[in-house]
């Protein structure tokens, strides 16, 4: 029996990663190519009908439904007057809906951090910017504001796509040497913000802004809602410690090792010391070779480091799946960060090594985020079983039974 037949055929994932060098109506007809080289991380791109026809990913009540999830990292930003007067409060999540300002008040907005876990729409909206490596993809933030609602003029230290899905928002954006934030305020707000470009967006329209420009979005003409897909940078101190919280780790593996024998300090040549207090040059060498082989272990440092950037969120966790069923294709889970290297496989924290074929179809899946029923028919053993690991952990799911 043809364990294939009765299958639906798939369009090869291929398919839906962008091509490169073509003309993309997402990015004003650059392709993502032209793109990164002209305005990531440089300057801000605002293109009409980026998204023609887009639908928000959900209903306002459905949204405020969402806010008042434990699991779901959301926040009420509410302006109180205007100008010298002007104050601002925030309030965390979980929101109850009763602790919502009326429909009809003016001036609040609230914003609920990676829709992409809780919905396929959202995710959808994340596969359009798979022309950047997904080690800096944060989330997919959506906002819901009241006619003026907005958390003011502010900067971040993300590359932000900024897609109106719903109403209208009038975004203003300057370059701010000398920003002042106000003191005293639960948002961090620029005092002396000066635009130098203001648009109205509508639905289907989309703005980047590369880290550091100041904006400010204001709902005009009603309610609206935007959808931000955020690419933080991480910080070389951050990157630094978390590697090293990594690498020790695997030094206390190490150690633990049994039949390893450590390299102990030895000081046959210490000679009688008036100076007892003193640490012994040799002694500080000698932790420093010790921390240099670590940081040298070939390949230490990168599983180190895609340990890291593969871990889910704290709030991120995984409900035990479905048995694979054979002949099915896979399919990443919305939660799931798959990354690789040369030599390493990273899934949500942890590290495999993958050479060859079984590297291949494993990278693959990492960038096409899914594998169909031909290609899982091709795997090795090793990998089958390593995905039926996953599909038990609910980090993978059967291609099939998602239609
Ligand atoms: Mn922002």
């Amino acid at each position: 029996m043809n364990p294939l037949s009765g299958l639906p055929l798939r369009q090869h994932p291929d398919a839906a990663v962008p091509s490169l060098d073509q003309p993309a109506v997402l990015l004003g007809g650059l392709s993502p190519s032209d793109f990164m080289q002209q305005h990531w991380q440089r300057a801000p791109l605002l293109v009409r009908q980026a998204l023609p026809g887009v639908q928000p990913p959900l209903t306002r009540a459905e949204l405020f439904k969402l806010a008042e999830g434990e699991e779901v990292e959301s926040r009420l930003v509410t302006r109180r007057g205007r100008g010298a007067d002007e104050s601002w409060q925030l309030e965390r999540g979980p929101l109850a809906r009763r602790r919502l300002p009326p429909l009809k008040q003016p001036d609040w907005t609230v914003l609920v951090q990676g829709l992409e876990q809780h919905l396929p729409s959202a995710q959808a909206m994340l596969a359009q910017f798979r022309f950047i490596p997904q080690a800096r993809l944060d989330d997919l933030m959506i906002s819901w504001a009241a006619e003026g609602g907005g958390v003011g003029p502010h900067f971040d230290s993300y590359d932000v796509f900024l897609i109106q899905v719903q109403g209208q928002r009038r975004w203003r954006i300057g370059r701010m040497a000398d920003a002042r934030i106000r003191p005293d305020l639960p948002v961090k707000i620029i005092e002396n913000f000066q635009p130098e470009q203001e648009w109205v967006l509508s639905p289907g329209d989309m703005l980047y802004l590369p880290p550091g420009w100041a904006h400010d979005g204001d709902a005009v003409d009603g309610e609206c809602m935007t959808c931000s897909v955020g690419f933080r940078s991480p910080s070389q101190a951050e990157l630094a410690r978390e590697t090293l919280l990594r690498l020790a780790d695997a030094v206390e593996d190490d150690d633990a090792q049994e039949g390893a024998r450590p390299a102990v300090y030895a000081d046959p040549g210490q000679t009688a010391t008036a100076e007892p207090g003193r640490i012994p040059a040799g002694l500080v060498r000698f932790a420093a070779d010790g921390l240099r082989r670590v940081l040298e272990e070939p390949g230490a440092l990168e599983r180190a480091l895609g340990e890291y950037l593969s871990e889910p969120k704290p709030s991120v966790s995984f409900a035990f799946g479905d048995p694979l069923p054979a002949g099915c294709g896979v399919v990443l889970d919305a939660r799931s960060c798959l990354l690789y290297d040369e030599h390493h496989i990273f899934m949500n924290g942890d590290a495999w090594h993958a050479a060859d074929a079984d590297a291949q179809v494993l990278r693959r899946l990492a960038d096409a985020r899914q594998l169909d029923a031909v290609e899982m028919a091709a795997v090795s053993d090793v990998v089958r079983a390593l995905l039926e690991q996953w599909c038990d952990d609910g980090w993978v799911h059967p291609l099939a039974s998602r239609g």
